[in-house]
């Protein structure tokens, strides 16, 4: 425990499960006040069982009156708003599709959870990081905003969306003293990453496991609380001088060219 975020108040979306759960847990034993929103009520009532700090929300981010309500609640609750974490984010097993197979909904579905979400609570929660004179806010992102593979065109588009939202919301807040910065993941053990997993059989899955592990140089996936302990840094006033950037949490994939393997067999 760094007691850098101790009082503090935060938000997490999709605070329930994965990525997002990492986020509350790690901020909840730094002393922090934590709101959890998300969509999955059990997994929400759960985490929050846990910890005596923490609150959770059912709360569906894509919708307006849904996050301008979430906010009221924790400056109802903890007198304010601290620390905004946008982290929500859904790629469906089922729009893993060429762009021109891909179906209206699920693009604007994908668009919706990963981007629109971030602009709504980033509205709603600016106002009150102003009244404390400042504040952060921490974008999830994804190396998959940096390159890109087949099948992914909406939440390509979507992560690439929240790395340039990131540096221009910077700007456009940087004299109200609240920094914006993203994370961008590489393959987290999470339910998302899970559930592209399932229906294998336990020889193409371990197949599958060790293919996901050999592209990241440290030759395996991350762990939620891998990406937590960049966002509670980037949050706190030890990245003072930081808004606008990026950062990868991803086990040196981004920095391995698509040659590196094929090299290596020569
Ligand atoms: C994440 C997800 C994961 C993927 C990882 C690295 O955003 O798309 O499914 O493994 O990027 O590509």
């Amino acid at each position: 425990m760094s007691g850098d975020h101790q009082g503090k108040s935060v938000i997490v979306t999709g605070g329930a499960k994965g990525i997002g759960k990492g986020i509350c847990e790690a901020f909840a034993a730094d002393g922090a006040k934590v709101l959890c929103l998300d969509v999955d009520e059990s997994a929400g009532e759960e985490l929050a069982g846990q910890h005596d700090e923490l609150l959770f929300r059912q709360t569906d981010v894509t919708i307006n009156a849904e996050c301008e309500a979430a906010v009221k609640k924790a400056t109802s609750e903890f007198g304010g708003v601290d620390v905004l974490c946008n982290n929500v984010g859904i790629q469906p097993m089922d729009s893993y599709l060429p762009a021109d197979e891909l179906s209206e909904e699920g693009w604007d579905r994908i668009i919706a959870v990963n981007l629109k979400s971030y602009f709504l609570m980033t509205k709603h929660c600016v106002p009150e990081l102003r009244k404390r004179g400042g504040g952060a806010i921490i974008n999830t992102a994804s190396v998959q905003g940096l390159q890109s593979m087949k099948g992914v065109s909406a939440y390509a588009a979507s992560k690439g969306g929240i790395i340039t939202m990131t540096k221009q919301l910077s700007i456009e807040y940087a004299a109200d003293n609240i920094r914006v910065l993203a994370v961008n993941p590489g393959t987290i053990e999470t339910p998302m990453v899970q559930d592209s997993l399932k229906g294998m059989s336990a020889e193409e899955e371990a197949a599958a496991r060790k293919a996901i592990a050999a592209g990241h140089p440290l030759n395996r996936m991350g762990q939620p609380s891998e990406v937590a302990n960049l966002v509670l840094f980037l949050a706190s006033d030890k990245a003072s001088f930081m808004t606008g950037d990026n950062i990868n949490c991803d086990g040196g994939l981004m920095s391995k060219g698509a040659w590196a393997d094929a090299d290596e067999e020569l």
